[in-house]
């Protein structure tokens, strides 16, 4: 009897576990098709910690291009996919979030990210440092130049597919002047350096996992 209960409990108490990983790997994840307003606000909020998620402003792109609010915000952070590719299955939306390379920025962030797409200066519109966080990580990128999309058109050895991190977006790229461009150190690191887009990458736990650390 003695064995049996102990049995029942140590399942129980092995359940519980599995329960408590489940949460933490799906992070609130609803069901449903990708394409949906419940979905993507999930996706692309998600790339900031909770306490920021849960107030953020989310925005997408229509069919058209035209920029779209999915849901208001409170506290001066926008929400939205920074993937430049489109899904690699439109019809059926994002894979994941990682896909969609989910970013949560502030006003001067949106600035850099703006002047970085229009291919324009951003210390001409910022007015201050900016900060973005991009938890789910992006596609890769060649870190010593920008707009390279894929792995086989990137320098030697200048590919990263970064799991989580924080960016600092600076006003000024010089204030980066002297901080390592190694990816692979684990410290932040420049990416894009000694140009007009230059921001310092922070990789947080879980950065590796796309692309194990050399
Ligand atoms: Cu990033």
């Amino acid at each position: 009897m003695k064995k049996i209960l102990l049995f029942v409990i140590t399942i129980f108490l092995i359940s519980c576990e599995t329960a408590d990983v489940e949460k933490v790997e799906t992070n609130g994840e609803p069901e449903g098709p990708h394409t949906s307003v419940e979905w993507r606000i999930w996706a692309y909020s998600t790339a900031a910690p909770s306490f920021i998620a849960d107030n953020c402003t989310v925005v997408d792109m229509d069919s058209e291009g035209n920029q779209v609010i999915l849901r208001e915000g409170t506290n001066g952070w926008t929400a939205m996919a920074a993937n430049p590719r489109g899904p690699a299955d439109p019809e059926n939306g994002w894979k994941d979030a990682h896909e969609a390379m989910a970013m949560v920025g502030d006003a001067q962030s949106f600035a850099w990210v703006s002047a970085y797409f229009a291919g324009t200066k951003p210390s001409e519109t910022m007015e201050s440092d900016g900060w973005a966080w991009m938890l789910h990580g992006d596609m890769g990128e060649d870190n010593t130049k920008a707009g390279v999309l894929n792995k086989e058109d990137s320098a030697d050895g200048a590919w990263i597919e970064s799991g989580p991190h924080l960016m600092l977006m600076p006003k000024d790229p010089s204030t980066l002047d002297g901080q390592t461009t190694d990816f692979n150190s684990g410290a932040p690191y420049v990416m894009f350096a000694g140009t007009d887009y230059a921001h310092l990458m922070i990789p947080v736990e879980g950065y590796y996992k796309y692309q194990p650390k050399q």
